[in-house]
């Protein structure tokens, strides 16, 4: 992995500031590389022990006092790139650390890009690839369960789980080759009905790891969701409910919301990104045709779409409601006419009393596909699934070949697969790969 990447000490020295742009009590700067110790020694007078805090000036090159805070100093290998790290806690203002970084790029380190740091600990081999992800996903997580699971791919429980598959993939590669080396008749039996079976329980591990990394790729991209129907159903208010505030603006005239209005949630602890759009019907109005065509735009971009109906009166359907993706019939204002039975599969609800929300998030959850399996999911990236999905199509291969007595082609699939499975932990990846997973993380991380 990486081997034209320079050797650790020759890598020269980061920094960046770690902590967000703004105003804060602490801002923290993070440098790491061989030089960190001469850097650290001329910024403070003094390199602190490693992993005691001391209070320390943080003085400029020509002596000038710049700051005061604490110093943290982290030797190779223990730290979290793997090389001698320093960390400086400042006072958080802009121009205190501006001035801070400023001076350490004096004395020798130079700018980090994107990324570079957890790149590093990658490279020292202190986070295989899966980890080093799940570190800009445990900081881009949008709900509490987004986090939990991206912690656990952090602590490698994703990464434990792939390699598992894979040393379970390599026995029965070295199986498989034995068969084709020795094909004496009833060694070959034998043989091959254990790794037939071999075969079997791979598949259905590698189908279990697939299911818990699905459902954490929708807690990494969120369930969208898009409310629909004819004007005054009461949409908006719909959506005021479910966010708890009076986001949407709600009258009793009929064409009240024109743009589409957005609203992060989180149901069940998944994130959800719910959609207000104008009302639907025959208008000859040129602003809500314009509306209507960003409704029917959105539509077209929704995970799970809401039909709203008013079962207060006569229910209508929307004018020219787009097919499209997975639909709930959703029958509102019941509060007003509370003998109201929704047709099967539709859900009733009153936007005003609360009554069948909670009905109606259950099932919002489930036709966007998280299943609470009880089985703790994995916050994966498309590539992973990818990855996994393509060790999938060869292992199904590999079960074809063997039923049908390819076994000489067999070995190779099972190779594909194993080649597969190495690219989610990063055994196998070629820079390029690299260069654009880090890219996409923030600078000081
Ligand atoms: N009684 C009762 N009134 C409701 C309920 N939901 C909405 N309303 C009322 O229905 C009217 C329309 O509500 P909105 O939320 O603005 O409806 P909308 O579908 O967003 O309407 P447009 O934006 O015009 O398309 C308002 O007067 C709401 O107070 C409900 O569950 N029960
Ligand atoms: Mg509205």
């Amino acid at each position: 992995m990486g081997s034209d990447e320079a050797p650790p000490l020759a890598r020269d020295t980061i920094a960046a500031i770690a902590t967000p742009p703004g105003r804060g009590g602490i801002g923290v700067i993070r440098l790491s590389g061989s030089r960190v110790p001469q850097i650290g020694a001329l910024l403070l007078g003094q390199l602190p022990e490693p992993r005691v805090a001391r209070l320390s000036v943080f003085r400029d090159r020509d002596g000038g006092k710049l700051d005061e805070g604490l110093a943290l100093y982290f030797a190779a290998p223990n730290s979290y790139t793997g090389e001698p790290v320093l960390e400086l806690h400042g006072h958080g203002g802009p121009v205190v650390m501006h001035s801070l970084l400023e001076a350490c790029l004096d004395f020798g380190a130079r700018l980090a890009e994107p990324g570079e740091f957890t790149r590093r600990a990658f490279l020292e081999g202190k986070l295989d690839l899966a980890q080093a992800e799940a570190v800009a996903d445990l900081i881009d997580a949008a709900s509490r369960e987004a986090a939990r699971s991206a912690l656990r791919s952090l602590s490698g429980e994703f990464s434990h789980a792939v390699r598992s598959l894979a040393t379970a993939l390599t026995d029965l590669r070295v199986l498989t080759e034995a068969t084709l080396d020795f094909p004496e008749e009833e060694l070959d039996a034998l043989h091959r009905d254990d790794a037939t079976a071999r075969l079997r329980t791979l598949r259905e591990r590698l189908e279990t790891l697939l299911f818990r990394s699905r459902q954490g790729r929708l807690l990494a991209t969120g369930i969208h969701v898009v409310i629909a129907g004819r004007p005054n159903v009461g949409k908006s208010s719909l959506l005021n409910q479910l966010a708890g505030e009076e986001r949407a603006i709600v009258t009793p005239v009929a064409g009240t919301t024109r743009d589409a209005l957005r609203e992060p949630l989180e149901i069940q602890g998944v994130p959800v990104v719910l959609v207000d759009t104008a009302g639907l019907h025959a208008s000859q109005d040129p602003i809500e045709k314009i509306g209507m065509q960003r409704a029917r735009d959105e539509i077209g971009k929704a995970d799970v779409l809401l039909v709203l109906f008013d079962a207060s009166g006569h229910i209508e359907a929307p004018q020219d409601l787009p097919a499209g993706p997975a639909r709930i019939e959703v029958y509102n204002k019941i509060d007003l006419n509370p003998q109201f039975v929704p047709p099967t599969g539709g859900i009733a609800i009153s936007a005003k009393s609360g009554e069948g929300l909670e009905q109606l998030k259950d099932a919002i959850v489930r036709t966007g596909g998280w299943e609470q399996s009880g089985e703790s999911v994995f916050l994966a990236r498309e590539r992973h699934l990818r990855a996994l999905e393509s060790a999938r199509s060869h292992l199904e291969a590999a079960a074809r070949l063997s039923s049908s007595g390819g076994w000489e082609f067999l070995a190779e699939e099972l190779r594909l697969a194993q080649h597969a499975l190495g690219s989610v932990t990063g055994e196998v990846s070629a820079d390029d790969l690299l260069g654009e997973i880090f890219a996409r993380f923030c600078i000081g991380k």
